[in-house]
This record gives structure tokens, sequence and C-alpha cells, in this order.
């Protein structure tokens, strides 16, 4: 079997989605996911111009030597543009190999390790008191986690704060929004809100917090301090990953679990973390980390170290990328939660896909290979729309980690 096309469609079904559709010689098909919110072109470009061309012609049964051909063979290694074009054929040949075997992917990958994948969902609200009612909506709906975040008194805007509750997108714009950030404010009011909702929701229901890399290593000990009697299940991305020794002066004083790596796209950006266990959960996903290839080996690392997988899956990973996630978290020994926020129906319309959710579990598809493809005639219905995750500054107009 020979890969005879490799086609890259960018695609605007409510958001920007970039998938790579590799063809065969026999007609056996594969996607991969490829977008990366906010620089879609970049790696359609990368594809397009730089990756398709060495595909045609390969054996598509060729899934490492592929993965290194194309790291060790570009030179330049690493960065999220390089490691999601390398992740989008790597994700297609796993789908194709799935289709070939005709059988889904997990059972490539050793086969089950549980019966579903324990989701959670995003609920968040200006007040707290909008923040209880989407809460109770995730429990309503059966969601055993839930995140939480919370608009900031005397803040005018907070990421990860929206009006649209389901279906939210933060990549709002044609060109990037503002918010403003007090770490003041927010350090006061964070504690307030989680012992509402523990009060609200008893002690086992899982909550999450997200700090979207707010706050310096010390800032991040004293809110994992004060969030201890309301037992996280996770503090996520308390700081800006790029010094990773700088989380152990996090884990000198706090036991509220660390959570990172929506961010990261190599082994080697996790690698202190997980050996000096100063995380509790790796969130590196299919799409920015070179695939369901380099994203095991990662999850293999972190088995060895206590850390437990939580991957990313906010709208802007494609069902494509959940789908391909699925198939790794059904599978792993150490799996943690995933993140699931609902696509929309058109989106759920061009990437038609066989994983359902049910009672607070996704389950992936029992289909060959991913279980997901992507309607190119309904793909060309949505042209390309450039849209950008807001810009953070602080009260006096000094732009600030986010
Ligand atoms: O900011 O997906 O945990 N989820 C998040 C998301 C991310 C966006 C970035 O593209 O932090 O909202
Ligand atoms: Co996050």
């Amino acid at each position: 079997m020979k890969i005879v096309d490799a086609r890259v469609i960018v695609t605007c079904p409510g958001r920007n989605f970039v998938t790579l559709k590799i063809v065969t010689d026999e007609g056996v098909t594969g996607v991969g996911d490829a977008t990366l919110n906010g620089r879609e072109l970049a790696v359609a470009s990368y594809l397009r111009d730089h990756v398709a061309p060495l595909l045609i012609g390969r054996d598509p049964a060729r899934i490492e030597d592929t993965w290194q051909y194309l790291y060790q063979g570009a030179y330049w290694r690493r960065g999220p543009v390089t490691m999601s074009a390398i992740a989008a054929v790597d994700t297609a040949l796993w789908d194709i190999k799935g289709k070939v075997a005709g059988l889904p992917v997990y059972q490539l990958l050793g086969g089950r390790s549980r019966e579903g994948v324990t989701v959670y969902g995003h609920a968040n609200g200006e007040t707290v008191e909008e923040v209880l009612v989407e809460v109770a909506r995730y429990v309503d709906l059966g969601y055993r986690a839930v995140r939480v975040q919370c608009g900031v008194p005397g803040l005018p805007k907070t990421y990860g704060v929206s009006a649209d509750k389901l279906f939210y997108e933060p990549a709002d714009a044609a060109l990037p929004s503002e918010a403003t950030w007090s770490t003041q404010r927010y350090l006061a009011h964070v504690p307030t809100v989680f012992a509402r909702v523990r009060d609200e929701f008893g002690p086992t229901l899982r909550l999450l917090h997200d700090v979207h890399h707010r706050l310096t290593p010390i800032e991040a000990a004293r809110l994992g301090r004060s969030l201890e009697p309301y037992a996280l299940t996770w503090m996520e991305d308390p700081v800006p990953a790029d010094l990773q020794e700088g989380f152990r002066l996090i884990r000198q004083h706090t036991t509220t679990p660390v959570a990172v790596g929506e961010v990261f796209n190599s082994i080697f950006d996790a690698a202190q973390l997980i050996r000096e266990q100063l995380i509790d959960y790796i969130r590196t996903t299919v799409v920015h980390a070179g695939g369901i290839t380099h994203l095991r080996r990662i999850f293999d690392l972190a088995a060895l170290h206590h850390v437990r997988s939580g991957s990313h899956g906010a709208t802007d990973l494609s069902p494509v990328c959940m789908a391909a996630a699925l198939q790794l978290d059904i599978s792993i020994p150490n799996f943690g939660l995933q993140e699931y926020m609902r696509h929309t129906a058109q989106t759920d319309e061009v990437f038609p896909h066989g994983y359902h959710y049910a009672d607070g579990y996704l389950h992936p598809a029992e289909a060959p290979g991913l279980g997901v493809d992507i309607d190119e005639e309904a793909a060309a219905r949505y042209p390309y729309a450039p849209a950008y995750l807001p810009v953070n500054r602080l009260e006096d107009g000094t732009v600030h980690p986010w």
C-alpha cells in the first residue's frame, strides 16, 4: 500500500479547524487534526508545502518510521507548528492502520483498560450565583467532574468566563480582544467561590480550576494552600511552565494537585516536571504533541512517576483530535481525566464521529480506525475566518502571561 494524496482542509464551522486527509492507492483514507488556535494557516502551509510532498509514495503502515523521518529529518526540532503537523500525519496513519486491521485504534494500543473515559465540563459565570447554576447543569447531565471559573469583582472581563455556556469559544475576535488581570483581586476571590461550590455540591464531586499561567510560583503556592479545604482534583497551569524547576516552590507549600501541559509539544517540555514529580496530571494532547505515537511516550514516562493523563479537550481540538484522544484514554494504564468542551452542531456536521457521551463518560467509537471523518463538501461551505485568543493586561496596561 502506498500514500497517493495528502490533502490539507481548512474549514470554519463555528471556529477554524485544519485537517489532514491521507489517501492510499487502495482507497483507504485516514484523518488527522492539525489545528493550532490563532496560528492555523502556519500549520496548513507547513503540511501543504513541506510535508505532503514527502508522503507521496510512502508505505502508510510505517508509522514510527514516518514520525522519525519527519521529526529527525526536519533538522529544526519541536515547536507547536512542527509538532502539530507531525501529529496530523501520525494520527492519520493510525487511522489507516486501524481500518486495515479492521479494529478500533485502542485495540492496537493494547485494548481497553476501563469501561469509559471520565470527562469534565466547564462551568463558568460572572458571579458565584451564575457559577452554581452552571455546575448544577453539568451535575444534571451526569458529569462527575467540573471545572469552575468565575468572574473577579473589579475586573471587567475574565478569560474562561463567557455568556455562551455549553458551546463557549475563547477565540473571540478577528484581531485579539483584551482582558484585564489583577492577581490581588483574583487571589482574594477564588477561595470564596470554591467554598460556596463545595458547600452546595458536597465532598464527592470532582472540582477543577484553570489559572491560565497567570501567577508566579509563590503566588500559586498561596492559591493552592488557600484551596486545600475544598479538595480540588487539580489546579491547572498555575504558572507559565517555561521554567520547570519553578514548580518545586509550589510543591513545597501545597497539597493541591497540579495539572500542566496544554501548550506543551514535546516530551522534553514535561520531562523535568514528571521526573521530579512536580505535577500530578499531564495535559498534553494528540494534536499539539506529535500525535498518538509521541503522546503515548509522554504518558508512559508519566506512568513511571505517579503522573496521570488529563488531556486538553477544548473546542479548538477538533473531533478528529477527540476521537484519537479517546483511543489513548481508554487504553493507557495511567488515565486521569479528559477535558470535554462540546462542539457546535455545525462542527459535528463537518466531522461525523462515532464517539458518544453517556452518564459522565465519553466512549470511543467501535468502528475500525479512529471512528471519525471529515465531510469535505460540508467543510467547503465554511471558509476560514481569522480568530484570536484574547491578550491579557494588568490594570496599568502591562501585558501579562496567560
Ligand atoms: O485556553 O483551548 O483548559 N482549557 C483551556 C482552553 C485554552 C484554549 C487555547 O486554545 O485553557 O480554554
Ligand atoms: Co487550560
